[in-house]
């Protein structure tokens, strides 16, 4: 399958390459694309070196599938293209996620909207995509009413240039700010920019794209996102109010058996989840389980994964791999 891999020298886009050759993706032909400027650089995949190429000379290639990490204008000005070529786009920026006419696709969720009509198919926010593959579960047995969600997220959801940024503040070497403020021994309580109701991009993304990929616009959410100096994964504590009653071990076997999900949850061993264990795993963990006993039917829990991998290329590799499945590439 010829495969192209948009945005190839980013911190996603070269995830995207590592976990394609993970999991065996039956690639035949790569074809990395990126800017202008880093036309004719190579990227290695599977032991070989493959040129980069613009994106015109990728849609005139033909590949089967172009997965995109390349940030949302470029998005929204090349997806089109590949697509009427009748090549299938899969995007993980914003671009696309909220157009009604396209499918918000976390696999172990909804892949079964997807049809051979869907040329443009997108990737949810990282923060999203943990946390709705950790609640879907429980919210078929017990009915989501309400999520109250704090995120702790890695510099690399923001890219390489806040990478450096932490890790030259903690050389104590002055370097190219990714953020406005420093970011080691710090926390930035905003993600993207504010909108007028006082919340960030990344805080209404989780409000929005939970509703659509669980497709029920009754489950209310409101969120905080927060930046912090990690780089292994994001965190999330999350408070979920339910229609009905749980019980806290039909809880902990409903997520047990969840797809994609671990549970890390034996405090009587200080074992739960953090990002220095998630770092380059594509589950989502999952402990800290406990009753909010403030209110009625009310669960804590807390979940960590890798947001480069199931928060960004693994879960954009795996809704290639459905559509293979699917005879839809
Ligand atoms: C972030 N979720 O962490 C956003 C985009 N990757 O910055």
């Amino acid at each position: 399958m010829k495969v192209a891999v948009v945005g190839a020298t980013g911190l996603v886009g070269t995830k995207m390459l590592q976990v394609l050759e993970e999991r065996a993706f039956p690639v035949t032909e790569l074809i990395p694309v990126a800017s202008e400027r880093s036309v004719g650089k190579e990227v290695q995949f599977k032991g070989k070196g493959y040129k980069v190429v613009s994106a015109e000379d990728a849609i005139t290639a033909k590949p089967n599938v172009a997965i995109f990490s390349a940030g949302g204008s470029t998005s929204l000005a090349l997806a089109p293209k590949f697509a009427e070529a009748g090549i299938t786009v899969i995007d993980n920026s914003s671009a696309w996620r909220m157009d009604p006419s396209k499918k918000l696709v976390v696999p172990e969720i909804n892949a079964d909207a997807l049809t051979p009509e869907d040329k443009i198919i997108a990737n949810p926010n990282c923060s999203t995509i943990q946390m709705v593959v950790a609640i879907n579960p429980l919210h078929k047995k017990y009915k989501i009413k309400r999520i109250v969600v704090s995120t702790y997220q890695s510099v690399t959801g923001t890219g390489k240039k806040a990478v450096d940024q932490l890790f030259n503040e903690r050389k104590g070497e002055q370097g190219e700010m990714a953020y406005k403020y420093q970011i080691d021994l710090n926390v930035i309580p905003q993600i993207d920019v504010f909108l007028d109701n006082g919340y960030t991009k990344e805080e209404m993304k989780m409000v929005n794209e939970t509703k659509k990929i669980m497709r029920d616009d009754s489950i209310k959410v409101t969120a905080t996102t927060v930046r912090i100096p990690v780089v292994g994964g994001h965190s999330e504590s999350v408070n979920i109010e339910f229609e009905n009653d749980f019980d806290l071990d039909e809880v902990r076997q409903i997520l047990s058996n969840a797809p994609g999900v671990v549970l890390q949850d034996d405090i009587a061993n200080a074992e739960y989840p953090m990002p220095m264990w998630a770092h380059d795993k594509d589950e989502v963990f999952v402990g800290r389980l406990r009753r909010d006993e403030t209110q009625p039917n009310t669960l804590n829990m807390w979940i960590v994964s890798d947001n480069l991998r199931k928060g960004a290329a693994t879960n954009a590799i795996q809704i290639a791999e459905y559509l293979q499945s699917q005879n839809m590439l």
